[in-house]
């Protein structure tokens, strides 16, 4: 939590305060974080009743502050590790989010000696290996800022952090007035669990290309790196797939209440992959079976076992349908459609849902999740599955995602690992509350406070740290039409997801974090996003 550096008033009060947060809330002896600035001042110190109000979300795992700034002017240049095309494609990235708004022009380019001063610098060596591969270290005194962090993911990461350290307006994309001001300190931060997801379901109702890279861009600044796409349902098939054409042309050609539907071509796919990549997120790949699946069986009269394709659905039911498990072509769609999307996905990932196979006989049903582990396998790829899919043998790499019913616990019987979606924590498709005009409610109201008044490791019994890999928050679409429509449901519970995937469990603590999230209104608007003003936030 930081004191407002652009305020002028900013003073030894505030390094005194700043003190006082020091050593109430960081790891490293306190001694060793004043500086002599604030030694001098220092008086015995007391808890302060006024909190320093730049926030910064997820709440880093250190942070030191001597009570000084930084401020970018009109000379302040990039610089950025030399040899390293990474590194300039993640000067370049920083450099595109701090130009519209201050005006300044930001050169960036790669280091060839010591950055004078005035710069920012990101860097990989001489970094701490102890910070991981997403972790950073971010030092800011008057002179200079040093981003340095072991991998270029943890530059990233943390230039989500200066981003919000820097006040709200710089997100804006038209010139805003300074001045830009950065408070002076070093944080140390790395992430509690490497997943950190969102899941948006296109079958339902189906979003474009643009409207998923806005999405990707959003995540981005929360350190959210996983982004789970369910691209089949009953309602819409929604991938390209060259082997059965029809499964777009047809199966993606409509959605819950008759609209046009659509689908991504394999190239829109490859380029949403790529973008993804370029924020550091990994998209996964789902494709739900034996359940879930209207839409194949109504494009393929062979893959039904009557030989007869049904209709189109457009309905919001759930549990009728079913692939016909006992016809050999079945595993030839599979693979065919595994292999395809596989070959565009260079993350390790293939999710094939699993959930709610109410069509499907139980000994058939795991013999399904059986072979079709080996398939996905077959491709190189890790398999993801609701957790219905414990009730199968599962390979030791294979993931359940946890959501309803209780089947987790036979997953980490098994040895296997899990991520953490329960529904009744975690799905964005739940009402805030029973006044919300979208989304359903059959797992409960999930108001911004009880998004964040949980824990992974305790929510589930028998679920302990070790066999989490992390969080995930579903977004399903059939209430939810347009992009203003996922924003409202998404923020800002998400920020609290985020917070939980990534900063340390001790600490989190409701009160304190509804104070730094209230600082995130202005941010969000800046940023155009279409939040939900709860009434638990004091929004500023
Ligand atoms: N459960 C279904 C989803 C969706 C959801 C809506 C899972 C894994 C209810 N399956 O959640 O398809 O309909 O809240």
């Amino acid at each position: 939590m930081f004191a407002n550096p652009s305020s002028q008033k900013y003073s030894a009060l505030a390094a005194l305060f700043a003190a006082t947060f020091i050593l109430t809330s960081c790891r490293t002896p306190p001694e060793a974080l004043m500086s002599a600035h604030t030694r001098e001042t220092a008086t015995p110190i007391r808890k302060t009743a006024i909190t320093p109000t730049i926030a910064v979300i997820p709440r880093p795992a250190s942070v030191a502050f001597t009570g000084e700034t930084f401020t970018l002017t009109a000379d302040t240049q990039i610089f950025v590790e030399p040899d390293s095309p990474e590194l300039l494609a993640v000067g370049q990235y920083l450099a595109e989010r701090l130009r519209p708004a201050t005006a300044y022009p930001l050169p960036m380019q790669a280091a060839t000696g010591a950055p004078p001063p005035g710069s920012i610098y990101l860097t990989t060596s001489g970094s701490d290996p102890t910070l991981g591969e997403e972790g950073y270290e971010l030092t800011v005194t008057p002179q200079a800022v040093i981003l340095s962090a072991p991998y270029p993911a943890g530059l990233f990461w943390g230039i989500q952090t200066l981003r919000q350290l820097l006040p709200p307006a710089v997100e804006s994309l038209t010139p805003q007035a300074g001045p830009w001001t950065l408070p002076a300190g070093t944080i140390r931060d790395w992430p509690r669990f490497p997943w950190r997801g969102m899941m948006l379901d296109v079958s339902r109702h189906f979003f474009g290309p643009a409207e998923v890279r806005r999405l990707i861009d959003l995540l981005a600044l929360y350190k959210i790196n996983r982004l789970h796409l369910h691209l089949s349902d009953d309602q819409g098939w929604r991938i390209e797939i060259r082997s059965w054409p029809n499964l777009a042309f047809h199966g993606g050609s409509t959605q819950v209440g008759g609209g046009p539907g659509g689908y991504y071509t394999q190239e829109e796919y490859a380029d949403l992959i790529a973008y993804a990549r370029s924020r550091y997120i990994i998209i996964v790949p789902e494709i739900d079976m034996p359940g879930h699946t209207n839409a194949a069986l109504a494009s393929y009269p062979e893959l039904n076992c009557d030989g007869v394709a049904p209709p189109l659905y457009t309905g919001t039911e759930v549990g009728f349908s079913s692939l016909c498990l006992e016809k050999e072509v079945t595993y030839r769609f599979v693979d065919d459609v595994v292999s395809e999307i596989a070959a565009l996905t260079p993350g390790p990932y293939f999710h094939i849902g699993g959930d709610e196979a109410m069509a499907t006989p139980l000994p058939q049903y795991i013999a399904f999740v059986e072979r079709v582990q080996h398939i996905v396998q077959s491709h190189g790829k890790q398999m993801i599955g609701w957790e219905e899919i414990a009730q199968a043998s599962l390979l030791s790499t294979s993931i359940a995602q946890v959501w309803h019913g209780g089947m987790g616990r036979e997953a980490v019987r098994q040895g296997n690992r899990v991520i953490m979606s329960p529904a009744f924590k975690a799905y964005l498709d739940m009402k805030y509350t029973p006044d919300t005009p979208l989304g359903l409610h059959w797992a409960g109201y999930i108001e911004v406070r009880d998004a964040y008044e949980w824990d992974p490791a305790t929510v589930a019994e028998g679920i302990g740290e070790e066999h989490i890999l992390g969080v995930e928050a579903p977004l399903w679409t059939e209430t939810i039409q347009t992009m203003a429509d996922i924003e409202w449901m998404t923020f800002p519970r998400l920020m609290g997801y985020a917070e939980i995937g990534w900063s340390p469990a001790s600490g989190r603590d409701w009160e304190e974090y509804r104070s730094r999230l209230g600082r995130h209104g202005s941010r969000l608007e800046a940023l155009g996003v279409n939040f939900y003003r709860s009434p638990q936030v004091p929004w500023e």
